[in-house]
């Protein structure tokens, strides 16, 4: 996990907010008394496997301290990896799938139906993720953090700036000058994505012929790329080993937060946004107390200490005038209105033309 760092960013203004009041210390996380009414006999221990930065030490601490559970987390950046463990009968109590991936785990029966009488907080949740297609009425995730898919680049190696994906993916006396410091996430679906907007193509798209030649073309740029990177991708940035980053808002902006000399620019050709939920897959034998967790990050205290501590804005709209006013201000999170983007779908049986086309890159 890296460094958190302040920054200026008007985090929440996508949800059509005011930016927020001051808020210099942790946000207090104090339960609604409906909430006191709804906890159960609780589990000593949660296993969560989760994003990088979704739980910080400071979260798992507060909870701790009020419920006596301990939360174990392991960090695993990768929607595919989980749900292949989850599948080899792996077990966690908490899980953060993205969008597409509650559905795949939803048909694979990987997920508990969740009880709406313990988590009374989900009526905080901002009214336009309360009934996503994924999975309408929280039957089985909630949705909570959310964010962007852009690039990051040094200004002194782009003294002209960088405003389209084809920096990556376009021959030029830029890219031949940073070939080996260009790095992709190591994501099948993100990396995937961002070759087929280049294309002009639906990054959610069925269409083989079009999923080839993205493949295609990932391929013809792999021999500029540092490599495939989901996990310290915004260490290598800020180190200068790298010097364009493809990669998430709220880790990359930690980077360009603490530095004038980098910028994160969400390309004119479209980008992609993702939600990512919790859930609770269906082998944690602490469902109950997993729903207590759930209960206790859906508190406007606890989600904007969330933001304060990992600058990832959540779905909970009165967490905002609790955030740390150096995390709203200046820099816009607003999502730009002159260019398109997409919500990662669930590709049913086209996945796997996906798969292929992603294994084929990988491997050669
Ligand atoms: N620090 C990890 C941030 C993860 C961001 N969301 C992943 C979305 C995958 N489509």
């Amino acid at each position: 996990m890296h460094e958190v760092r302040p920054f200026a960013l008007c985090t929440l203004a996508l949800m059509g907010l005011a930016c927020g009041a001051p808020a210099d210390k942790p946000a207090p996380t104090t339960p609604p008394a409906a909430e006191q009414a709804a906890v159960p006999q609780l589990a000593k221990t949660l296993r969560a496997v989760v994003w990088d930065d979704y739980i910080t030490p400071g979260i798992a601490a507060a909870f701790e301290k009020e419920f006596g559970v301990h939360v174990e987390v392991d960090f695993v950046n990768n929607n595919e990896e989980v749900l292949a463990r989850l599948e080899a009968g792996e077990v966690w109590d908490l899980w953060t799938p993205s969008d597409y991936a509650v559905q795949i785990a939803k048909e694979k029966g990987l997920l508990a139906r969740l009880d709406h009488a313990r988590i009374t907080n989900l009526s905080n949740v901002g009214r336009r993720y309360q009934n996503l297609a994924y999975d309408r009425q929280f039957e089985y995730a909630v949705p909570y953090y959310w964010g962007t898919t852009g690039l990051a680049y040094d200004k002194k190696a782009y003294p002209g700036g960088v405003n389209s994906w084809a920096a990556v993916f376009e021959d030029s006396p830029a890219r031949r000058a940073h070939a080996g410091k260009i790095q992709l996430l190591d994501d099948m679906r993100e990396t995937m994505s961002i070759a087929l907007i280049f294309l002009g193509k639906d990054p959610n798209t069925s269409d083989s012929a079009d999923i080839a030649a993205a493949r295609d073309l990932l391929l013809k740029t792999k021999p500029v790329l540092s490599g495939l990177d989901s996990e310290s991708y915004e260490d290598n940035l800020a180190s200068g080993k790298n010097v364009l980053a493809h990669g998430w808002s709220g880790d990359l902006l930690q980077v360009v937060s603490g530095s004038p000399e980098r910028a994160y620019v969400l390309p004119k050709e479209g980008f992609m946004v993702w939600i990512d939920n919790f859930a609770i897959p269906a082998k944690s034998q602490n469902k109950e107390t997993a729903e207590v967790f759930l209960n206790f990050m859906l508190r406007p205290g606890t989600a904007a200490r969330v933001t304060n501590e990992s600058l990832n804005p959540t779905t909970v709209p009165a967490s905002r005038p609790l955030v740390d006013p150096k995390i709203l201000e200046g820099q816009t999170f607003d999502l730009p209105e002159d260019r398109p983007f997409w919500i990662f779908r669930h590709l049913g049986p086209a996945n796997e033309y996906f798969e292929k086309a992603w294994a084929e890159f990988v491997r050669r």
